[in-house]
């Protein structure tokens, strides 16, 4: 397994939409397992392709706590199917905007389907963290951000601290 440089705010590839993927195979496991480890190094509790530099709909989370046993998920052509009426407010972070927080409402519960890492059609029913991480890692699939869901004003804050930052590093690849 490898590692990936992460893509950082504000390089373009992150408004891409990323495309499908039409075969589940040793290809894609190899990727997949890449992710999980770029994000367990990072450390965060989901990555999506993307963020590595594929526009590809795949994604990975573990929101397990580090007492706890680990829980990969590995999420292939993730499509939301239905949301809860209730919402909740969750202090998000991005590993594409490190070290920025802030304060984002989605719905509470969502219902995910999705094709796993053996190519098997599944459903996942998520609430909580495991909610609000989904949701954010399938809005990278289609090239939003979290910073998409607060005010203009913080926003715009936050990309010109990161268009400053890139031109001082020379680049947007961590
Ligand atoms: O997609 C990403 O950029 C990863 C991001 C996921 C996420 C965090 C919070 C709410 C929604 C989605 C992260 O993992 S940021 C890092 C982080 O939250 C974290 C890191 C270590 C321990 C616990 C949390
Ligand atoms: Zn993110």
């Amino acid at each position: 397994m490898t590692t990936r440089s992460l893509v950082l705010l504000p390089d373009p590839v992150l408004r891409q939409k990323s495309k499908p993927v039409e075969r589940v195979d040793d290809d894609i496991r190899r990727f997949a397992d890449d992710m999980l480890e770029t994000m367990y190094e990072a450390p965060g509790i989901g990555l999506a392709a993307i963020q590595v530099g594929e526009p590809i709909r795949l994604l990975v989370m573990d929101v397990s706590k580090d007492d706890e046993e680990k829980s990969p998920f590995v999420l292939i052509n993730p499509e939301i199917v239905s949301t809860g009426d209730e919402t909740s407010t969750y202090e998000e972070g991005c590993l594409s905007i490190p070290d920025y927080y802030a304060e984002v409402e989605r719905p509470a519960t969502v219902t995910v389907n999705y094709v796993d890492r053996d190519g098997k059609q599944r459903t996942m029913d998520a609430d909580g963290i495991l909610a609000t991480c989904v949701q954010h890692e399938i809005d990278h699939l289609n090239g939003v951000l979290f910073i998409d869901h607060i005010s203009k004003l913080k926003r715009d804050m936050v990309i010109r601290k990161f268009t400053k930052l890139a031109k001082q590093r020379g680049g947007t690849r961590l």
